[in-house]
Formats: C-alpha cells, structure tokens, sequence
C-alpha cells in the first residue's frame, strides 16, 4: 500500500513556537500564493478536502503537517507573493517559512510548486537561489490549462534552468484536476522518503537576504 494512502492532518503552526518537534522525515511544498500547493498534496493523498483550498490566494495560512502512513510527513506552506496581503501578515508568513526552510533538519526535499503557465517567476528564482542544494521537486501545476507544445515548452525551460544547479532536481507536469502526473510524483517522493535528508546540501544554503 502506498504511504501516501490514509494520511492524516497532525497539526497547524502559525508560529515557530507552534512547529511540531523535528522526528520523521518531511517534504515542503513551496511556492506563490494559488498556484495550486493545497490541491497539489490533496490529489497526492487521494483526498479531495485534507488540505484546504480556495479560489482566493492566501488561503494556507499557517504551516499544516500531513502524516503519511509509516509516519513521513508533507508540508503545506503558505504561499508567497500575495500582493494584497497586509504588509505586517506577509511578513509573518515569510517569516515563519522562511526560519522553517532554513533550520529544518529533517527537510527531505522541497517540492517548488509553479503555475505551468508562467513558471520560474521574480519570487521563484529567489527561493530556487536561497534552497541552494537543497534537494527539489518542480511541479508545473494547472497542466491541464495547456497544449501539449506549451507543456513541453514549460517543461524544457525548467528543466534547462534546473540543470544549472546544485543538488538533485525532478521536473513534472502536474494536474491536481485531471490527476497528470500524481502516481509518478507519488512514486518519486516515497523514494525521497525513503533515502531520508541528504547528507551534505543543507550546507550549502547561502543566508537568507535581509535576515
Ligand atoms: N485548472 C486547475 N486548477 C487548479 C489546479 N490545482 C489547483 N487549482 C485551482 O487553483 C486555485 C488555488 O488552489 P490552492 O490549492 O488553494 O492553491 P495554494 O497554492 O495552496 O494557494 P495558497 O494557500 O493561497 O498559497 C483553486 O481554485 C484550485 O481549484 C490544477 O491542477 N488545475
Ligand atoms: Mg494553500
């Protein structure tokens, strides 16, 4: 049976007192604000309503942990660069984010959530660079709203802009809506689960700017 099968949500930070002890492996899922992160890890756990989601960006407020089955976690953040967010809770979210990619050492991977439609954004690029080798899954979500050439346009560019950098990357094509990609994906992050954190690239995460 998969572990991603009879998940359950463990609990919602919304500040770093609130993170629950580091234990089990996790894998973050990252990105801007509806791009598709909560849909993204419902049509992982084969859950319509686990992770809530909503039309309206900003809807991942707090840092929410799943537990898979043998105990591995998902991450659900919230996301960035929602402009009409009041200054003072953009900063809060970056905050808590921020201090939670940087100092979790039972982080397995991050998976990089980006609309397929215009992936690798301003806000994208600063996360990609401040990972450093953090071990990373790009998932071009909202695939169902292209061509086929444009899917594999949107492909190609990741993958070229991935290749460029430290640590090892996966690159898919993702509909939470038509379920594109979910098995492979699934199969590939219980891999990562598997394998645990990697020894050495969290080393390798220059500081964060303007921290
Ligand atoms: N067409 C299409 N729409 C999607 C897909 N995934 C998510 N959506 C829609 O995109 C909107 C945002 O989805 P969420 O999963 O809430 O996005 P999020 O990234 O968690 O957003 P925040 O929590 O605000 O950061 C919702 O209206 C979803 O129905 C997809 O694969 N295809
Ligand atoms: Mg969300």
């Amino acid at each position: 049976m998969s572990a991603f099968s009879q998940a359950v949500f463990v609990c919602a930070a919304g500040r770093p007192a609130e993170l629950p002890p580091e234990g089990p492996p996790e894998i973050a899922f990252a990105g801007r604000s509806n791009v598709g992160k909560s849909s993204a890890i419902n049509a992982l756990l084969g859950r319509r309503r686990l992770a809530h989601t909503s039309k309206t960006p900003g809807r991942t407020q707090t840092i929410n942990f799943y537990r898979l089955r043998g105990e591995a976690r998902l991450v659900d953040l919230p996301g960035y660069g929602f402009a009409r967010a009041p200054q003072a809770l953009r900063a809060r979210w970056g905050g808590l984010v921020s201090d939670y990619l940087r100092s979790r050492s039972t982080l397995a991977a991050v998976v990089l959530v980006m609309d397929a439609r215009h992936p690798l954004a301003a806000l994208d690029e600063q996360l990609l660079e401040w990972l450093g080798g953090t071990r990373l899954f790009a998932l071009l979500t909202k695939a169902d709203q292209l061509s086929r050439t444009e899917q594999r346009a949107a492909l190609e560019r990741v993958r070229r802009r991935l290749s460029e950098r430290a640590g090892e990357a996966q690159v898919r094509l993702f509909s939470s809506r038509t379920g594109l990609g979910v098995e492979e994906v699934r199969e590939l992050l219980e891999a990562w689960l598997q394998a645990g954190p990697p020894a050495c690239s969290r080393n390798k995460r220059p500081p964060v700017k303007g921290k």
